[in-house]
């Protein structure tokens, strides 16, 4: 083989290979990001996506999924601030971080609505929201 096709093969090769390493990143990244935030269940993949079960081709992201996407994939105080879906509960209730600190409420298990289905709020804490911050940073030694 002349060293120009081998050249030209090889360079074939590695954008192959780089092709590949990016799809499998990206497959990986739903359940990175899921484990960034603090409380998952029940909703799993769907807190994000509009599919419970999102492959390629379905993955679309629902209010939630797109200001988590716009926020660095990152849960914080900001995000946990906002209210994504628009249903009057802030998107730290329904996940059941109400400070977006990364630590659940107290004894919290399950997200208490979908921080991305608009009237899915489900009960939530007991207190308002500032309310409910000020009794977290106490249990916390905040
Ligand atoms: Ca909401
Ligand atoms: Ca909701």
């Amino acid at each position: 083989m002349p060293a120009s096709t081998q050249s030209r093969c090889s360079a074939a090769i590695v954008t192959t290979m780089a092709l590949v390493a990016c799809c499998a990143g990206r497959a990986g990244a739903t359940n990175l990001d899921m484990a960034r935030l603090p409380v998952v269940v029940p909703n799993l993949c769907a807190s994000c996506h509009v599919s419970a079960a999102p492959v390629a081709g379905n993955s679309g992201l629902n209010a939630f999924g797109l200001d988590f996407r716009a926020n660095g994939r990152v849960w914080d105080s900001d995000l946990a601030a906002l209210d994504s879906d628009g249903d009057g509960c802030l998107n730290g209730i329904e996940v059941g971080d109400s400070d977006g600190d990364g630590r659940a409420d107290g004894n919290v298990t399950s997200q208490a609505g979908n921080p991305g289905v608009a009237g899915d709020c489900g009960s939530g804490p007991p207190f308002d929201e500032t309310t409910w911050g000020a009794i977290k940073a106490m249990f916390d030694g905040d």
